[in-house]
């Protein structure tokens, strides 16, 4: 498979599942029976795992959290193109990637239930922490590619992103100055169609995110991001190219946001129910279910097993996360500056004297 011979500007976009789960065979990965049944797993646990933090929002347990539900094959299929030691950069919609990278689930838990310890993500992981502010963390993702290529490293960087953080200044400048430097990095845009309640057509009007990558010199493909083959296909072809010196590619995934935004969000005040119902179908789980009982890979006592192992855990990591001690007042204070500048010193002495007098 060639990049190039998949020109956002002419409208092309890479799929190798069709929405019936059959595969182009003349696109289909070499990956052995496991890694096909791998990628339904992580898929199937991060979707077990979204519902969770939707349940435990309601309950109370959990503040604010952005569901993933539509965009599992992006992530999931990305990720497991990369090798151990590649980066990986996300905003705060990758729950997916998070999980198949490995970072404990209790970690990201504690993260959405508002405890600075769910961003201490151990650093073997090489998985920054989330991004809430939108667009910021591509340039992180610039810098790091750029330190790699400056130590003459072999590893790449992953950076995720939606649709709205195309139209941030930081994107700009991120992709100028991987452009120029030719940094290893991917640029993978999950295009949710939505950013919050503002449609892709009316933030942008380029045909195809991805052709933004021409004005950089970066090339562009787009992806039916509800492939998780064509993710890892896509992927695998920017990680040859940012191993081999020729720089930063933009991969765009026509991907849906199944969910609201986030849990504080009411998507019925700007989407219909019934753009809703015609995206359904076209879901990754649906699509590669199909694929792999097609390849006798699937089975419902299979799913049921592996559901079984995926609640098991999850209910385990929320214990964990739950028992987790409640963070101290003074930490507010401690991690920002090596030596606090007075003002703040004096601030920290004035909280923990009028605790102590309580
Ligand atoms: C700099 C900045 N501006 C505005 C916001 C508020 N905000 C949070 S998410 C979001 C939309 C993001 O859309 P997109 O990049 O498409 O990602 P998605 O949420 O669809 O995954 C906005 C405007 C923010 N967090 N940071």
């Amino acid at each position: 498979m060639e990049l190039a011979d998949y020109d956002p500007l002419q409208g092309k976009r890479l799929q190798v599942l069709d929405p019936e789960g059959n595969a182009d065979p003349a696109l289909l990965p070499a990956l052995d029976e496991e890694v096909l049944c791998l990628i339904f797993r992580r898929m199937l646990a991060a979707r077990l795992v979204d519902r969770t933090c939707l349940t435990l929002q309601r309950e109370g347990r959990m503040g604010t959290y952005p569901p993933v539900e539509g965009q599992e094959a992006c992530q999931v299929g990305s990720v497991l193109a990369l090798s151990e030691t590649d980066w990986i950069v996300p905003s705060f919609r990758e729950l997916a990637a998070a999980l198949v990278r490995g970072v404990p689930l209790e970690r990201i838990f504690l993260y959405w239930m508002g405890h600075e310890e769910g961003s201490r993500i151990p650093k073997s992981l090489r998985f920054l922490p989330v991004a809430i502010p939108v667009g910021t963390h591509i340039l992180h993702a610039t810098g790091l590619a750029m330190g790699i290529s400056y130590r003459r490293e072999k590893d790449a960087v992953l950076c995720f992103f939606g649709d709205g953080a195309t139209s941030e200044g930081d994107f700009h400048e991120a992709l100028t100055f991987a452009g120029v430097s030719k940094a290893p990095a991917i640029f993978f845009c999950q295009n949710n169609a939505w950013a919050i309640s503002v449609p892709r057509k009316a933030q942008c009007a380029a045909t195809a995110l991805a052709a933004k990558g021409v004005g950089y010199g970066i090339p562009g493909v787009q992806i039916d991001g509800n492939d998780p083959l064509a993710a890892y296909l896509a992927t695998e072809a920017a990680l040859r190219r940012a191993r081999a010196g020729e720089g930063p590619t933009l991969i765009e995934a026509i991907t849906y946001r199944l969910g609201p935004h986030t849990t504080s969000d009411d998507p019925g005040r700007y989407r219909s129910a019934e753009e809703v119902e015609r995206m359904r179908p076209l879901e990754p789980l649906v699509r590669y279910r199909l694929f792999l009982q097609g390849r006798g890979l699937w089975s419902e006592a299979w799913e049921a097993e592996i559901t079984a192992d995926i609640e098991k855990w999850i209910a385990e990591s929320i214990q964990k996360a739950e028992a987790f001690p409640d963070p101290a007042p003074e930490d507010i204070f401690d991690y920002m500056f090596a030596e606090l500048p007075p003002h703040l010193a004096r601030q920290k002495a004035s909280l923990l004297s009028s605790l102590q007098e309580e």
